[in-house]
């Protein structure tokens, strides 16, 4: 019976540790007070429900002989590039070590206390779903809390392609990048995309597909952006499901707000000046539509059209805070020292304001 308290200690560490976790990244990243008192309550729970074996578990502790730490240290398969993938890692480390309190205990003769890490096991898979839905909102209403939103156009990046022009936007810093091609196959959109999700994955940077909703899906992009001329929104809805991001451009404030009362996550506000990277886009609406966004659109947006280094403050001034540009980042001689020098004049606009 020694090894089996063994096991049960083990695991009650296990599981209380990663809820400590989640319930940290609750109350103090997301700060989220229902995810924070609901983990604390399934955390006092595993550990009070075992207090009575408490001298049996030390005395039949061991860690300096455990074999895990060795094998935990020679290989990295516990790493983690986001905190997604943190939450997911430790409510399955959760549920998992409950799982195996639960058997062990009926193996020690006490199916009673077996029973509630069951009931602690469902508990948490009703909480891991509280957890992402309520993870999804705060992610999805901080999307454009950055500066910058570059977007690919391999035609105007001096000869560079695509992945190298990422590669740059991602070293500079963006946060958010749009994979916008237009004339491209599409088997050579869905290759780009692919290497690009994986860059932006391990950069924590998030990653919107232009149109192609299904290499969006098959990518698994954080998001889609689409026109007013393309699928419906509800049904690009209905094929892509809550959590991704659905941004659509807009050209005039009943356009926001159409896209808003029809479940968009985010807008684009535009074209601020004269472009000619879109094709078939409008006139520009000029800054009075952006006055309109910044009063009147309660979901992020984003400024974009012929915005450059050299009028861009004239954007950020009008209380834009997060603004796209195509032509000015990927055709620039040095991506980084672009980025540099736009975001200090967005700075300094901001903080003049
Ligand atoms: N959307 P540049 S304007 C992709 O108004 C795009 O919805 C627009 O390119 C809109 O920064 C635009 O080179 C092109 O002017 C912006």
């Amino acid at each position: 019976m020694d090894k089996i308290y063994r096991i049960i200690d083990a695991n009650i560490n296990r599981v209380a540790e990663g809820l400590r976790v989640l319930e940290d990244l609750a109350r103090f990243y997301y700060e989220e007070p229902q995810l924070t008192e609901e983990i604390k309550k399934i955390r006092h729970r595993v550990r009070k429900s075992a207090n009575n074996f408490y001298s049996d578990f030390l005395d039949h502790r061991d860690s300096i002989n455990d074999l895990g730490l060795e094998i935990s240290q020679k290989n990295d398969l516990d790493n983690k590039v986001n905190i997604k993938e943190l939450i997911m890692g430790n409510f399955k480390r959760v549920q998992e070590g409950l799982r195996v309190i639960e058997e062990n205990f009926k193996i020690a003769g006490h199916y009673e206390v077996s029973k509630v890490y069951e009931a602690c096991r469902y508990d948490s898979y009703t909480v891991e779903k509280l957890y992402f839905s309520k993870v999804n909102k705060i992610i999805k209403k901080n999307l454009l809390d950055t500066d910058l939103y570059c977007l690919t156009a391999e035609e105007y990046s001096r000869g560079r392609n695509n992945i190298e022009v990422v590669q740059q936007m991602i070293e500079a810093g963006v946060k958010i990048i749009q994979y916008r091609e237009k004339d491209k196959k599409m088997l050579y959109k869905y290759e780009e995309c692919k290497k690009i999700r994986e860059l932006t994955r391990q950069a924590g940077v998030t990653f919107i597909v232009n149109d192609d909703i299904d290499i969006a899906l098959l990518v698994k992009a954080d998001g889609v952006h689409i026109g007013q001329e393309d699928l419906p929104i509800e049904k690009v809805r209905e094929l892509v499901g809550d959590e991704m991001i659905i941004g659509l451009s807009t050209h005039s404030p009943l356009q926001a707000q159409d896209a808003i009362a029809r479940g968009a996550d985010y807008i684009g506000v535009g074209p601020i000046f004269r472009t000619f990277t879109k094709k078939d886009v409008c006139d520009p609406v000029g800054l009075e539509y952006l006055e309109y966004a910044v009063k009147s659109v309660n979901i992020p947006f984003v400024a974009i059209g012929g915005i450059k280094e050299n009028n861009v403050a004239e954007v950020a001034k009008r209380g834009a805070k997060c603004i796209a540009m195509v032509t000015e980042i990927v055709g620039a001689d040095d991506i980084k020292q672009k980025v540099e020098s736009i975001r200090n004049i967005i700075k300094q606009c901001r903080s003049e304001n």
